[in-house]
Order: C-alpha cells, then structure tokens, then sequence
C-alpha cells in the first residue's frame, strides 16, 4: 500500500465523503493530520431511530484502504486457521441483520474543561445503523470453538499506516460469539468504503473503536493484545493500551494481559484502575426541538419533546426531561423499537410558556445508572462519579454528561385564531 502524499490524501478523502455526506455535515476535522472525520448528524438526527448513511458520523486515523473485494480475504489465526473469501463470508454462512448504535468513545470530548487533545467532539459522533453480515459465532463454531473463558478475539484492520502502528482491537471472546458480526451492508447498501468495505466488524452496542473496518485478520488469544504479541512489524498495541483508555492527566496506563470486568462504567466505578472503552455509557440527546429556530406549540397548547437515549449492552430504563435547565425533572415516556445494542427513543408532551427555556435529558440504565450532571474537574479522579460528575480524562473518553448536552429553545406564542361568527 503506498501512499505518497498522506495529507494531499486525507483532505481528498475528506472532501468525497462530505460530499456523499448531502447537506447533514456540520463540522469536519483533521487536526494535527491525524484523523479523517465526519460529523455529519445534527441535532435533529437524534429524534429518529435509524441515522441514514448520509448522517452517520465517520471516525479512523489512516487513508481509506483500496480494496478489491474479489481479491480480499479475512484470515483466521490463533486457535484456527482459515483464510475467508468475500464470497464464503457471504455464502457459506448464515446472515443476519443487528441494530447497532455506534458512539465514538471520543463524542462529547469537546465538553471537557480545560479542553482535552484531538477532535473536539461535541454530540455528534453516534449513530444507530442496521448492518447485515455473518454471526462471529458461526464462523467460529465450525472450527470448534465456543468456550469463551479467558479468551480474545483480535481484530486486525487492512487499513495503511503512516507511522507502522498496526490497528488491532480486542474484544472478550464471549461478547464476540454474543452477538458480533463481520458486516458487509449498511442500511441495506453495500458498505461505503469510508464505513469499512468490503467488510468490518460490529460489536452491538460497544464504543465505535471496538468495530474495526476493513477487516483483514481476526485472531482468537488467549490475552488481549499487547506490545509484540503479533506476528507482524510495526507497534502493536497502541490503540488498545495507550489510547482509547480513561486515566487522569499525565498518566501511562499500564497495559494489561486480562481483565474481570469488561462493563465500562464498572471499570470506572473501580473495578480497572484506568478503564478501556468497550461498552458505551448511559447517554441520551434530544432531538426535537433542536434549538436553531423558534419553536410554536401545537393547537393544544404542547409541543413534543423527542430523543434517544442509549447504554451499551445495557437497556435504557428512565429517561427524565428537564424544562428548566435542571431545576425539576418529569419522566418521558420510552417507545419504538427495543433491541440490544441499539438506542431507544422516548418522548414527552410539554405544554411550554412563550419565551427562552433550557431543555435536559438524564437516562438511567436497567443497572441504575444515571448520567452524571457535569464533567469534573481534573483533579478528581475516582470520587468523581460520587459527586454526580464524570471525570475528566485526559483523552476525552466515555463522556456521558448531562448539562453539556442542553438545548436552548425559543418558544413563540401561539396565534389564536380570530374569532368569526
Ligand atoms: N481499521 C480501522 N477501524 C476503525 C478505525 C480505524 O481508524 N481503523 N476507527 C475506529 C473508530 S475510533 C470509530 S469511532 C469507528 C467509526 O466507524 P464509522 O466511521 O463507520 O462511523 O471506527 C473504528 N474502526
Ligand atoms: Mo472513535
């Protein structure tokens, strides 16, 4: 793979996918020449359950690999040997379709104070797609593998390095036979080549950076990766032990071989002393109303307030809104499709006065955990979520605050028509 201007490329690259992007876009960035994203949802993308293609945020470091799907295999090692055609990822296994709502484990970094390095994310990094593919497990059980117990799966993607780190990814091996697929469409369409064609993985319901694109090989171990555990050059580890890990400011994060808990809110409550981002935290955004113009209320009197509300592998128990900014909260009524891994929309029937209001959700998961009020400040740590707060992390990571993600609206008086007769 040769690719001679890095950066001529990833602006290029930028440009064409903005450009498939049609209109929904509201930021892009590529600090330090680092990464190619996309935020292309807005505020009301969030009041529907499935984010069309043209709305779902794109996220990865190197240039989009080009790929000849006829000529790309999927090569199985560690504790099976196989490699997989397209057309046997395709044929040969059974397909299914899984929900998935992707979070960049990066979303809300822009809402740390003092500001945190790299993409200054505000909610726009998550998106819930439906992508069809063959089940891990059934790849896996024809070569008689399905006792999970302290194992991996390394995924490997096919994705150009510029500075010869290889991205590997490690997911349990029990949430890997659970419920992951290796996907090749997207919302019924082949999978665009920014999203991972011809084929990538989907973890339901974990951060974005456990569903490596453009997979190429996928290994079974007996630990998670760690520097020179690959048979390959180049660094190893670093996006599963360096980066994409909670730790406080001016910390290394030890790399580990294996841990208890891979629940990311229980890392964080204690259980892993600087927690990787596997499954996503209770989070919510409203939707409608969004805030860009003034809003009139229906002939009743109320105007919808409508969202998502997402925890990972964990389903979303409470939603609450606030019309004051945080004062009171009332509950909003949860509905629409209910999958794992997938987020859940509610909504609420307000009948507002005319003027300024400052809209809040706060989600509670089937585990009774709530999204915090705030992000800390970053000298608290661990006491962090005691005082209603997330910590602050140096990476940006695992954001799920609550006022951060606050709507300001206008509500216009209603115009009453005049009386005839
Ligand atoms: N091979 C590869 N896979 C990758 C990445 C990458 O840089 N390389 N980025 C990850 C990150 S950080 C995110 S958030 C998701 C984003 O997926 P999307 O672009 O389809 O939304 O892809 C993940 N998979
Ligand atoms: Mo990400």
């Amino acid at each position: 793979m040769v690719t001679e201007h890095p950066r001529t490329n990833r602006h290029d690259e930028i440009e064409t996918i903005v450009k498939a992007k049609d209109g929904g876009v509201t930021e892009t960035r590529d600090e330090a020449d680092k990464y190619t994203v996309v935020g292309a949802a807005q505020r009301r993308t969030f009041a529907n359950w499935v984010t069309p293609i043209e709305e779902h945020f794109v996220c990865h470091r190197n240039d989009i690999p080009a790929i000849e799907s006829d000529e790309w295999t999927v090569t199985l090692t560690g504790h099976a040997e196989e490699d997989l055609t397209m057309a046997d990822i395709k044929t040969k296994y059974p397909t299914v379709a899984v929900a998935h709502t992707m979070e960049c484990a990066g979303n809300g970094r822009g809402q740390h104070r003092p500001e945190t390095g790299s993409v200054q994310w505000g909610f726009e990094a998550a998106a819930t797609a439906v992508w069809t593919g063959v089940p891990i497990s059934s790849i896996l059980r024809k070569h008689s593998i399905d006792s999970p117990e302290n194992r991996w799966l390394t995924t490997i993607g096919g994705d150009p390095s510029d500075e010869e780190d290889v991205f590997a990814r490690s997911i349990p091996l029990t949430k890997a036979l659970d419920d992951c697929i290796l996907a090749y469409e997207m919302n019924g369409e082949p999978l665009p080549r920014e999203h991972g064609y011809p084929v990538r993985l989907i973890v339901p319901g974990w951060y974005g950076v456990n569903n490596v694109k453009w997979v190429e090989e996928l290994m079974i171990t007996d630990s998670m990766v760690t520097e020179g555990s690959l048979d390959r050059p180049g660094e190893h580890a670093y996006w599963q032990q360096v980066a994409y890990r909670l730790h406080p400011k001016g910390v290394k994060p030890e790399p580990l071989e294996n841990i208890d808990t891979v629940d990311t809110w229980e890392q964080l409550e204690d259980a892993v002393e600087h927690p990787y981002t596997f499954d996503a935290n209770v989070m919510s955004i409203i939707g409608v109303p969004d805030g860009a113009s003034p809003v009139t209320p229906r002939t009743d009197g109320t105007l919808e307030v409508r969202g998502v509300a997402w925890a990972g592998d964990d389903a979303i128990e409470r939603v609450e809104i606030s019309v004051d900014g945080g004062e009171t909260w009332v509950d909003a009524e949860l509905f629409g499709p209910e999958y794992a891994g997938a987020w859940r929309l509610f909504r609420y029937d307000w009948a507002p006065e005319a003027g300024q209001h400052v809209l809040l959700s706060r989600a509670t998961d089937e585990l009774n955990r709530r999204q915090p009020r705030t992000i800390s400040n970053p000298d608290v740590w661990r006491d962090a979520l005691e005082r209603d707060e997330f910590p602050w992390n140096e990476g940006g990571y695992a954001a799920n605050a609550v006022e951060p993600n606050a709507v300001e609206i206008t509500v216009l008086e209603r115009e009453e028509p005049t009386p005839s007769g």
